[in-house]
């Protein structure tokens, strides 16, 4: 069911001057070129049967590698200031992968847009495993590798992107690669992670690197009802997604409870993986409505929770949905940056949200203006309330592979054809094009 909503025929407010403008992408979702790199674990993945929704691979994906300029030329084209992109680290590690990314910065360069390189969006190599120690120690020595040859120009990092996905989805419910069904045994795979982020900014640092930040995913989490259980469910979900990735990076500690269970010198680790930040990443979608548990297995938009676990996932109801099924709801990411600020205080560096985005069809999209419009004057609203949000990066440029949803569903401001990979400029393209003209002219 698309959105009835419509943009608003007002101008956006005026954002500060210096406001970052981008689009983000990774890439295992872009990229193709499968066979001139080392395989992750999501081609590992996605070669099993009925793990991916309509059977395909990444395999060509965007065939962004050999296309990039043509993909440089759009991003010039639509007037963003940045591109944040990931760097693919099975790529690196294969004989020439680096001068792939080399030549990519160099035409972001010289097109103007200044180059966002995430260093890990979920494309582990394949022969790695996140609950071991040492897949931590290993990712800091690529990231040297990377701003080794890349620092020159680029001069904003990001370590991680999402690291609660990649531990949930990938390793505690198994719906995303590497497949795992652990449940609270994953949590290893979130300590490795947020080591291997506070290593990687060591390495950053030591590479001379001053703008750092990650791309964490978070959501409001709203009790199913003010019944004490469903309260309860939901303060424990907020831990999950939001407390865990969020606490030890700004606070230096886990939330009560979790760092006992978490391997090795916890203590030593939180001193690595609370260095500073310069900046700090959100990905926002929706918030999740969560209640008491119901005894039984529940599917939640593809995602089956098991039996056992102390929360459930109802539905958001009364807010349209785009054609994923996900609730548009703006007002969410209002409360998501005014929250943060209100629980992390002074510890919060300034924000950017790295990623907000909607899966839609068509190349007339206007559902898609209709939500970037909604979550645009959302943004603003935080920052009316004095959160000190630097930037917004629309996930995605490009239709891209979307995991385990495969070629389904369509994220991108460009249309990109399954069978041509022609790309097409949507409306939602000319208008976000428009808007920043309009935030230029002041
Ligand atoms: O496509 C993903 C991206 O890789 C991570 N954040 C959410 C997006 C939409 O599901």
């Amino acid at each position: 069911m698309a959105t009835d909503a419509a943009a608003s025929s007002a101008p956006l407010p005026r954002f500060p001057d210096g406001f970052l403008w981008g689009v983000s992408t990774s890439a295992h979702q872009i990229e193709g070129a499968a066979d001139e790199r080392e395989p992750s674990v999501w081609d590992v993945f996605s070669a099993g049967p009925g793990r991916i929704k309509d059977g395909s691979t990444a395999a060509v994906a965007c065939d962004h590698v050999r296309r990039h300029r043509e993909d440089v030329a759009l991003l010039a084209g639509l007037g963003v200031d940045a591109y944040r992109f990931s760097v693919s680290w099975p790529r690196v590690a294969s004989p020439g992968g680096l001068d792939f990314y080399d030549r990519l910065v160099d035409d972001l360069c010289a097109a103007g847009v200044r180059p966002v390189p995430t260093l890990f969006h979920w494309d582990l190599p394949a022969r790695l495993d996140w609950r071991e120690r040492d897949t931590a120690a290993r990712f800091a020595r690529y990231v040297s590798q990377v701003a080794g040859r890349l620092g020159d120009r680029v001069t904003k990092w990001i370590t991680l992107n999402e690291p609660a996905e990649h531990t949930l989805l990938g390793h505690a419910l198994g719906v995303h690669a590497p497949g795992e069904r652990l449940l609270f045994d994953a949590l290893p795979v979130a300590h490795h992670q947020l080591l291997a982020h506070g290593l990687a900014v060591r390495a950053l640092r030591a590479a001379g690197a001053r703008d750092i930040g990650i791309a964490n995913s978070h959501g409001p989490t709203w009790p199913a009802s003010r019944e004490a259980d469903d309260v309860a469910a939901a303060d424990f979900y907020d831990t999950l997604l939001n407390r865990l990735f969020a606490d030890p990076l700004l606070l230096g500690h886990y939330p009560a409870g979790l760092g006992e269970l978490m391997p090795g010198d916890v203590e030593a680790d939180l001193e690595i993986i609370a260095e500073p930040l310069d900046w700090y990443g959100i990905n926002y979608y929706a918030p999740a409505r969560v209640g008491a548990p119901q005894g039984d297995e529940s599917d939640h938009g593809g995602v089956r929770i098991p039996a056992g676990m102390p929360f459930s996932l109802r539905g958001i109801e009364g807010y349209p949905v785009t054609d994923f099924g996900w609730p548009v709801v703006p007002e969410g990411l209002t409360e998501l940056l005014t929250g943060f600020r209100d629980r992390y205080g002074d510890r919060l560096p300034p924000v950017v949200v790295t990623e907000n985005g909607c899966s839609y069809e068509g190349l007339d999209d206007q559902d898609r203006i209709a939500y970037l419009d909604g979550h645009l004057r959302a943004l603003h609203r935080a920052l009316e309330a004095g959160v000190d949000v630097r930037g917004y990066f629309v996930w995605s440029l490009l239709d891209n592979w979307e995991w385990a949803e495969g070629y389904a569903r369509r994220f991108g401001l460009v249309h990109v054809d399954r069978t041509t990979l022609e790309r097409t400029p949507k409306a939602s393209y000319a208008w976000l094009r428009g808007a920043l003209r309009e935030q230029r002219r002041g």
